[in-house]
């Protein structure tokens, strides 16, 4: 054995892995070009490409589909319609209302009826459009308005009700009690939905899919083929985003290439071209509401009534999940005491909306963000007072709406060290004295908080499982349930396990997920992914580390718990063993170098009844102050500074998070402002392509952008006391969409409360600069 007799200097307890600024795992091969995607993955000789044909209606029956024109086009192989789905028409996640191909009704303009399947990608996107179809139409809704006055609904209405909030609104001294109008978002991943299945010997089918949820794909493919699940392998090396979009949606993709896979006994990919990725696949939820908030002279709220209408689209998806969040993020970092909040799951005939990086929680927490907004311009008061008074506090003030108690509140010291840090009151009168010399260009500045509870809100999903293997060599493989969508999930797991095993990162691997290596995963989501995998990997990553110990300990006759890993090596009785070589000896005495790990979020529970409980593991917190800039009469706008803290507890990752919070931060703006989404009178979603639908560019990023993470520990006994970090930051952005609400109000000298809804597009601007100025001209 290679023995060293000095120590390593960071032997002395100071070994981490985890806490350190590590780049990301495919940081380099995202670079060059060489990471690998489905779509980049060599073709096996045979394989075919498919494409979806679409309905062109909003809502119809019918009864036959003329495919002759669609067979007879150059390339094609064959066509499959719902009656060649060997087992069951379904790709719903929860309810089971989402046929893989429309059979007899069409629900959305988008719709697949067909699948066909061509020699070449482009072939089989020609031929898809020949179908000819005998549709009778049928009356639709195509907006949650028309779908909540039919009550026509995906899922029963949900309610929460705490204290009196009717009695308390009447006895109010004021009221703030309005409709806001919330749009959609796109996840605009830039890796669109594809997925490529590989028929093995025996009708097994193995499929490589661009997904957030390899487990469920595996059962919708089951399903489909009418298999068991174990004859169903889905593998997931990574994606290129997911942002929600491919949580539930990727099923459809999976389940049609699955099928045609099956049917033709050839390799068949289906890879979704920009359009009809759009047009076919569900969104973030817009939302409609109707609020009323009673509050007193100092701004403090006394009472919520808040009604919420969804886009929910043509059938149920996650739609429901959604509305909880939504609910139980309403009070976002205000203690409300008497509330009384309502959500309607729209049955719209458009796409149905999905989990988009929030799930419901950002569109919850605007709507109180908007009241408050109302109250400190009615008042006179700088809305950042009104926000203070607000917030949860000390005992008797800490309990939200749904009954979980916060013991983590860190929202005062955090917005304090912003408000600080970002010279906020300051900033303010600069900008009033900016508004008052300057009749064209206008200034606004805005502070806005986010508190955001972590944990999947249906309980079981909060489980997840890890393999770790250590070779002869010591090197380390890691596999683990969760999915790598950019998000770093897969450093972070690195990290964990180089952390526990005292090896340096650069030894440690991370293999493709897989249904057939981790079994019974739950989507990566909700932001838990590094919390569940990292716990379930540390578990595997600390049995092999205690096997090992007690394997060296025995060989020097010490204690197990004197033996130390750390730097690639072991410290046992005052001797440095090299990691490898203790792992090479360790196998010719025949201990098992490998581990499972598993682990459940302990302490949740949740009636969805009465929706009270205990959701959330812990709450995430954070804020940001951003000031804008706009053009009155042309309602353009910039960003010109944002400046944001986040707690992302004691962060795993520093260079990862604050890469989250900066990403969450653009994408969240970019919801709020310029991304808006169409449909015509005919229900045909108009912006399905870059060209009509603006996401955020590098130039709308501001020149002066300062993000930090806010020095806290979590209280719960989260992996190495970290907390998640993928959603909560998308609300930081809110802090920009008030910002321009204020340069808004500058024009009626912030006497009048802006009709502004989101997006806040430049003719969105314009119409709120309108009503301002009409209500302000005697
Ligand atoms: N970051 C990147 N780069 N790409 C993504 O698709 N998805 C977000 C967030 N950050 C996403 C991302 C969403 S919606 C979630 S739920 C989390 O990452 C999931 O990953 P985590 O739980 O491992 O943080
Ligand atoms: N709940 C949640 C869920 O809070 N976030 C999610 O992403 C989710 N997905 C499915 C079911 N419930
Ligand atoms: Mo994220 S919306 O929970 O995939």
């Amino acid at each position: 054995m290679n023995s060293r007799t000095e120590l390593p200097a960071n032997l002395a307890g100071i070994w981490a892995e985890v806490g350190r600024a590590h780049p990301h795992e495919s940081a380099t091969l995202h670079v060059l070009g060489t990471a690998t995607y489905v779509d980049d993955v060599a073709e096996i000789h045979g394989t075919l490409h498919a494409a979806l044909g679409l309905s062109t209606q909003a809502h119809a029956t019918f009864t036959t589909i003329d495919l002759t024109d669609v067979k007879a086009s150059a390339g094609v192989v064959a066509v499959l319609v719902a009656t060649d789905i060997p087992g069951r028409n379904d790709c719903g996640p929860i309810i089971h209302d989402d046929p893989i191909f429309a059979d007899g009704l069409v629900q959305y303009v988008g719709q697949p009826l067909f699948v066909v399947v061509a020699d070449t990608h482009d072939n089989a996107r020609r031929a898809a459009r020949l179908a000819q179809v005998d549709y009778t139409a049928l009356p639709a809704h195509l907006t949650p308005e028309s779908a909540h006055a039919a009550q026509s609904y995906v899922l029963p209405p949900m309610r929460l009700q705490r204290g009196d909030a009717a009695a308390r609104l009447a006895q109010a001294p004021h009221r703030a009690s309005g409709t806001l109008s919330v749009g959609g978002q796109e996840q605009f991943y830039l890796e669109g939905q594809v997925a490529y299945a590989i028929p093995q010997e025996d009708r097994a089918m193995r499929v490589l899919c661009s997904t957030q949820h390899p487990s469920e794909m595996q059962q919708v493919v089951a399903h489909a083929l009418g298999l068991l699940a174990h004859r169903v392998n889905v593998e997931c090396r990574r994606m290129g985003g997911g942002f929600g979009g491919k949580e539930s949606q990727s099923a459809l993709w999976a389940a049609a290439a699955a099928v045609a896979a099956d049917k033709l006994k050839r390799p068949v990919k289906l890879r979704a071209d920009r359009d009809d990725d759009m047009l076919v696949t569900g969104k973030r939820h817009c939302f409609r509401y109707a609020y009323d908030v009673g509050y007193d002279d100092s701004g403090r709220i006394v009472a919520v009534k808040l009604e919420m209408v969804l886009r929910a689209g043509y059938s149920a998806d996650l739609s429901g999940p959604v509305a909880t969040r939504a609910i139980c993020h309403v009070d976002n970092a205000y203690y409300l005491s008497d509330v009384d909040l309502r959500a309607f799951c729209g049955k719209t005939n458009t796409q149905s909306n999905t989990a988009f990086r929030g799930f419901g929680g950002p569109q919850g927490a605007l709507a109180i963000e908007y009241a408050i907004d109302d109250i400190a311009r009615t008042l006179g008061m700088d809305a950042l007072d009104i926000r203070q008074r607000n917030f949860y506090a000390e005992a008797g003030r800490d309990v939200t709406p749904y009954g979980q108690q916060l013991d983590d509140n860190v929202i005062y010291p955090l917005v304090a060290e912003l408000e600080t840090s970002s010279a906020y009151r300051q900033r303010r009168d600069d900008v009033r004295a900016f508004n008052g010399t300057s009749p064209i260009l206008k200034k606004g500045l805005a502070l806005t908080p986010v508190k955001f509870g972590i944990a999947f809100n249906v309980n079981h999903l909060n489980q997840a499982g890890a393999l770790v293997h250590v070779y002869v060599d010591g090197s380390v493989l890691v596999n683990h349930g969760g999915t790598e969508m950019g998000q770093g999930i897969h450093t972070k797991v690195m990290q964990v396990v180089a952390h526990e095993l005292g090896v340096p990162l650069a030894q440690v691997q991370i293999s493709a997920t897989d249904t057939a290596k981790v079994a019974n995963t739950s989507a990566t989501a909700a932001s838990t992914g590094a919390d569940l995998n990292g716990k379930a990997a540390q578990h595997a990553a600390r049995q092999i580390r205690d096997r090992l110990a007690a394997f060296i300990a025995g060989q020097y006759d010490v204690p197990a718990a004197s033996v130390g890993f750390a730097d690639g090596s072991v410290l046992v009785a005052g001797q440095v063993i090299r990691f490898a070589d203790v792992v090479a000896k360790a196998y010719l005495a025949r201990v098992q170098l490998w581990s499972d790990g598993f682990y459940a979020t302990p302490g949740l529970h949740w009636d969805s009844a009465s929706m009270t409980g205990h959701p959330f593991s812990y709450f995430a917190y954070g804020a940001a102050v951003s000031e804008v800039i706009i053009d009155t009469l042309t309602g353009e706008w910039k960003l010109l500074r944002a400046d944001a803290l986040y707690d992302a507890g004691e962060s795993l990752n520093p260079a990862i998070d604050i890469g989250q919070v900066e990403g969450a931060f653009i994408q969240g703006m970019g919801w709020l402002t310029t991304e808006e989404l169409c449909w015509n009178k005919d229900g045909k979603l108009t912006t399905h392509a870059p060209s009509t639908y603006k996401i955020p560019t590098v130039s709308d990023c501001p020149d002066d952008f300062r993000v930090a993470l806010f020095k806290n520990r979590n209280v719960t006994d989260s992996i190495h006391r970290s907390k998640a970090v993928g959603e909560p930051p998308l609300l930081l952005p809110f802090s920009v969409f008030f910002a321009i609400r204020d340069a808004v109000a500058s024009v009626g000298d912030y006497r009048i409360n802006p009709p502004l809804n989101a997006p806040a597009t430049s003719e969105e601007i314009l119409k709120a600069i309108e009503a301002v100025q009409l209500v302000n001209t005697p």
